[in-house]
């Protein structure tokens, strides 16, 4: 019995981690070692490095997760940086992937990459029709050039490398950093200290954008299958039904009340709201995996934020641990800007 090796890039993520937990709990297979790859194992804007770590392994299967990933407000500040950080990573992975004979790759791109201005719901055959919304082209021109490689490797050479769209993922081992993350762990997050610090919560935007969101277990139970099962090059688009969209201040409304959070509520629109909508129809995946059954949202939260309340401190001793490496290996400037911004919200706090 030949063994496969599946090689997760991005695998301590909110995704990857998510992958992991199910692999050893529910699809452990004989004939399959995985291998789940964190930022810090291998810096895959490096074509070199990202050689090395294929010489170590010979991956027979990729589920490519790795990539630059962030909120609406980390895009708009990053647009550039998301374009040539992803597109390296992307390049190389591929060409890797190519280069060391991998049966299978499965990329992760996400709805946003969808044009702005589109009939609803969207479907994979509107990847390229048309603009994405201005406040992630970087990002999303990056990913959609995934859809380009795999087209092109499949063509010259045959390759079943394909990929999956996700909608807004959410659950345990998020990025919780406020300035960087998506709306619910920044929510969970914000919710939890204005709970401890007896303070108003404040919201973003006007929380009537609407969004679809996919608990990471459910996508990670899909993406194993999706690798098993599904040999098509063309993209799938892995989401909730529509009927499960929810607007931001819907979001806003389970998340307190999973925190038990009794205090204010307000919302900042003086912040953006991005886009307005991304509805995605999941038909192929419906007809693919005609039984799968999503976690209520309701229950996803909830589960999300118990994870959180649980490991709450262990977040913080880990940022300060990132921060004592920092400071360690003297990059001070990193670390000076990070207390910086924390030491200007404490001299706000103090004057207020
Ligand atoms: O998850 P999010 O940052 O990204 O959600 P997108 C943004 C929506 O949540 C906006 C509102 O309507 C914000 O106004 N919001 C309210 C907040 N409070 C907060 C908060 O504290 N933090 C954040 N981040 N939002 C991203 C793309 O779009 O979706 C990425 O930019 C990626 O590239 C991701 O695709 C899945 O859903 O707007």
């Amino acid at each position: 019995m030949t063994q496969k090796v599946i090689l997760v890039t991005g695998g301590t993520g909110l995704v990857g981690s998510a992958i992991k937990q199910i692999v050893e709990s529910e699809e452990r297979r004989d004939d399959e070692r995985w291998v789940f790859l964190g930022s810090r194992d291998c810096d895959l804007t490096s074509l070199e490095a990202t050689r090395k770590l294929f010489e170590e392994l010979k991956p027979t299967h990729v589920i490519h997760l790795a990539a630059m990933v962030g909120g609406l407000f980390h895009n708009l500040a990053h647009n550039l940086q998301f374009f040539r950080k992803n597109m390296a990573i992307n390049d190389n992975v591929l060409a890797l992937c190519h280069e060391f004979d991998v049966i299978k790759c499965v990329s992760c791109l996400s709805t946003c990459i969808f044009p702005d201005q589109t009939t609803y719901p969207i479907d994979e055959t509107m990847v390229h029709k048309g603009p994405p919304h201005d406040s992630n082209f970087g990002y999303s021109y990056a990913k959609r050039m995934i859809d380009v490689l795999n087209r092109g490797y499949s063509q010259e050479h045959g390759r079943k490398y394909t990929s999956v769209v996700p909608c807004n993922v959410f659950g345990p081992n998020d990025n919780y950093n406020l300035q960087a993350g998506h709306v619910l762990p920044a929510l969970i997050h914000k919710t939890y200290v204005a709970k401890k610090n007896g303070k108003d919560l404040q919201v973003f935007g006007s929380g009537k954008p609407l969004r679809q969101f996919i608990y990471s277990l459910d996508l990670a139970r899909l993406f194993i299958r999706v690798l098993r099962e599904y040999d098509d090059i063309e993209p799938i688009i892995l989401s909730v039904d529509e009927k499960d969209e929810v607007s931001i201040g819907d979001a806003v409304k389970s998340v307190v009340k999973a925190m038990d959070f009794k205090g204010e509520i307000l919302y900042d629109t003086t912040k953006a709201d991005g886009q307005y909508k991304k509805t995605a129809s999941n038909k192929k995946l419906r007809e693919l995996f005609p039984d799968f059954e999503f976690t209520p949202f309701d229950v996803a939260i909830r589960e999300s934020v118990e994870w959180f309340n649980e490991n709450y401190e262990n977040l913080i001793l880990s940022i300060n641990q990132y921060l004592h490496n920092l400071l360690e290996r003297r990059e001070l400037f990193l670390a000076t800007r990070y207390f910086q911004k924390g030491a200007h919200a404490l001299l706000r706090k103090k004057k207020m």
